[in-house]
């Protein structure tokens, strides 16, 4: 099996300021791929581009802006409009309260960014690997689309609307020469929990208190696994936890006694 060569890679992501984007955009561009680096904080991106170079190119962009992402995803300069790899990874969480008390404001901002401006990234960025019948379509679910748990309603929805999705693509680009695959990572230490609790470090720091969470690397070599495996071979889904994490039991709420 020869693996593929990461030079012929081209790879766009978002969310690539932070967290897993940031450490895909190095992974990639440290082993020899061009990148294409998405995300609002240009403090970020700039800093991305001083550390590799010519290799990578940075578009500052509201992945919610559906005019703004198809434009600059139409107008990359060359080599860069030759992406191969799109990896929509741009997301957040905002709170965990239960349904009843959880802010409106928060589930429509996880809605705008995790499904509709997700699906502007897909439909901005997919049809142009199609025509060249080369390319790979990655996203960044959650193992919340599958497992629920308290506080996680509207996130972890849009996260099952995220693996769905993959694999409802996959069906509609199998054999045109696109791969699809959906990574859906467990407890990940990123800025993630600090985005969720609106800046509270020491409540997202007791997230991953006596734990040794998976680091934005964990997940971004999981990407580069799929991305330069032979162009026979399609990822359908990669999930992962800590080591130190599992399912939780059913609940059952009793009357009282
Ligand atoms: P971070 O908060 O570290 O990174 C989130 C990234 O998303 C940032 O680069 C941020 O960039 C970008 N982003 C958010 N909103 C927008 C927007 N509207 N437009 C453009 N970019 C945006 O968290 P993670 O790296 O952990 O999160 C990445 C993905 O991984 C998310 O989809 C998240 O749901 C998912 N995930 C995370 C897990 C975890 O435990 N950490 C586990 C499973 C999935 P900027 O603010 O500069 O725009
Ligand atoms: C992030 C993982 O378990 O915090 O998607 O929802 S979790």
């Amino acid at each position: 099996m020869t693996m593929l060569d990461p030079g012929s890679l081209t790879l766009l992501v978002t969310g690539a300021t932070s967290g897993i984007g940031l450490a895909t955009a190095r992974r990639f561009a440290g082993a020899g791929a061009r990148v294409v680096a998405v995300g609002r904080r240009a403090e970020r991106l700039a800093a991305l581009k001083a550390e590799f170079g010519d290799l990578v190119h940075t578009l500052v962009l509201d992945v919610c802006d559906e005019a703004a992402t198809f434009a600059a995803f139409s107008s990359l300069p060359a080599p860069f409009d030759a992406y191969n790899v799109v990896f929509a990874n741009a997301g957040l969480a905002l709170g965990l309260e239960p349904a009843h008390e959880a802010r409106l404001a928060d589930w429509k901002t996880m809605v705008d960014t995790n499904i509709t401006g997700m699906l502007y990234t897909v439909r901005a960025a997919l049809p142009a690997m199609v025509a060249r019948k080369q390319g790979h379509l990655v996203f960044t679910g959650s193992i919340a689309g599958d497992y629920s748990y308290p506080g996680a309603n509207v996130y972890g929805a849009t996260k099952a609307f995220v693996k769905q999705f993959s694999l409802n693509v996959w069906a509609d680009v199998a054999g045109s020469g696109v791969r699809v695959t959906n990574i859906e990572p467990g407890l990940t230490e990123t800025e993630f929990s600090v985005v969720r609790f609106a800046g509270d470090q020491g409540r997202a720091d007791s997230v991953y208190a006596g734990t040794e969470p998976m680091t934005g690397e964990d997940i971004a070599e999981q990407v580069f696994f799929a991305c330069t495996l032979p162009r026979h071979v399609n990822i359908n889904r990669i999930q992962s936890m800590a080591s130190q994490q599992a399912f939780g039991p059913l609940v059952l709420k009793r009357n009282p006694v």
